[in-house]
């Protein structure tokens, strides 16, 4: 596989944009080598400039439910671009897909549209603190939720695949309103609320986490964390820009039954194109201005592309519910047959190789993986046209346009890679 017009177009990019990226992870820095710069993507296949092809199965980082150029959601796009493409002002399809939403996910009750998933933490975390009064918010080591000042404290994704452990540009002041706890730890988020319940906003959780890798919740976890968030009458949020319409219709809290206070979601309810949402309990989200005192705004929020291209992925999964049965077989027949030495975690369509041979449940846990090892897999996989996430420290994810040759090719590859990876070849 040659990737030489890539490796032109990146010292071409690193000139202009810093690391020659617009998101860290893109570089390739914790795998080594250079990102291939794609061309194109159609069903479950991307495409390079140097006309490689790939199984993808990074899915545009989780959205891409359906597949690339689903046609459902292009012919929403081509009617949308007859239309307009930016009006800033209220149109009947952003009413249709809010509605979508809140019939979807019933603990959202109402709901805003915004650009991005950081978008929509940033702004839920604001609501929690004008609902609540109080100005601490709880986050887990190892989860992500977008480059929010206050939530980079020990995060995930990008910051833990780069090794950066607290981020240059964010005040002290604003990391001091951030409890960092281990994620499936019940004792601490007790000890925490125990010490300092009066003053807890929220919790913001990922309820699997995607972003130290794929860590489910262990049983009971997410349990306890609605009933001591209610207890001492602090916010539950779910960060579910991963996990909506991903691991269930209704997202992990249907998958999990627990009925969270907000919920934030991301590019996954606008299939792909750029958009995010906070929504929750009515009498919450009724302090966002103008129906209430809590200032959150945007021009390009409820954009008509993004609205059409959503409203058209969630009118799809909600006709075929048999989606989720083909996504949950797929992932895993990949994730079984795995060789000793890897741990496996999968919600769903959702998984991680993780190289160790210990159990994955937390930061600590997911940092104990050989990520050398990690990035000469990922390197033989891409050699062998399988395009995973260039991070021990994220997800992948497959998409109903994945058929049963890819899953096959890609176990035949993971099989040589793996023991490329142990240094058996
Ligand atoms: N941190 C993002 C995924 N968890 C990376 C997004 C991107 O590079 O596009």
């Amino acid at each position: 596989m040659t990737h030489s017009k890539s490796e032109s177009l990146f010292q071409r990019a690193q000139e202009i944009i810093p690391g020659g990226v617009n998101s860290p992870v893109r570089a390739y820095r914790s795998v080594g080598g250079n990102p291939p710069f794609i061309t194109r993507g159609q069903g479950s296949h991307l495409f390079d400039v140097d006309g490689n092809e790939y199984i993808d199965y990074v899915c545009s980082w989780g959205p891409l439910l359906l597949g690339h150029r689903h046609p459902e959601i292009l012919a929403a796009l081509e009617g949308a671009l007859k239309i307009g493409t930016s009006f800033g002002a209220p149109t009947e399809q952003e009413i249709s897909l809010a509605e979508a939403i809140c019939d979807a996910v019933p603990s959202i009750e109402m709901v805003r549209l915004v650009n991005s998933g950081t978008e929509a933490t940033m702004s839920a975390i604001r609501v929690a603190r004008g609902y609540t009064g109080r100005d601490l918010i709880v986050k887990f080591e190892g989860c992500y939720h977008g480059h929010v000042d206050s939530l980079l404290v020990k995060a995930g994704s990008g910051v833990a695949t780069l090794g950066i452990a607290d981020t240059q540009g964010v005040p002290k002041a604003f990391c001091d309103t951030t409890l960092a706890l281990p994620f499936n730890c019940i004792d601490s988020l007790e000890q925490a609320f125990r010490a300092h319940g009066n003053s807890i906003a929220a919790v913001i959780v990922e309820p699997v986490v995607g972003n130290m890798g794929c860590v489910p919740p262990l049983p009971g976890y997410l349990e306890a964390m609605r009933e001591i968030t209610a207890r001492f009458g602090a916010l539950l949020i779910f960060d579910e820009v991963m996990t909506g319409f991903r691991v269930a219709f209704g997202g992990a809290q249907q998958r999990f039954g627990i009925r969270p206070d907000l919920t934030t979601l991301g590019k996954v309810i606008g299939g792909g194109l750029p958009v995010g949402a906070y929504g929750g309990r009515k009498d919450i989200m009724m302090k966002v201005a103008p129906a209430g005192p809590i200032y959150q705004a945007g021009t390009l929020s409820g954009n008509p592309l993004a609205v059409a291209a959503g409203l058209a992925m969630l009118r799809h999964l909600k006709a075929h519910p048999e989606v989720y049965t083909g996504l949950e077989a797929h992932a895993a027949e990949l994730c079984a047959g795995v060789p000793p030495g890897i741990t496996v975690n999968r919600v769903g369509s959702m998984f991680t190789f993780f190289f160790t041979d210990q159990p994955v449940t937390d930061y600590e846990s997911a940092k104990r993986s050989d990520t050398a090892r990690f990035g000469r897999f990922f390197r033989a996989m891409l050699d062998r046209g399988i395009y995973l996430a260039p991070s021990q420290f994220e997800a992948a994810f497959v998409s109903a346009a994945h058929t049963d040759e890819d899953v096959k090719k890609t176990i035949a590859a993971a099989h040589e890679s793996f023991e490329l990876a142990y240094g058996m070849l």
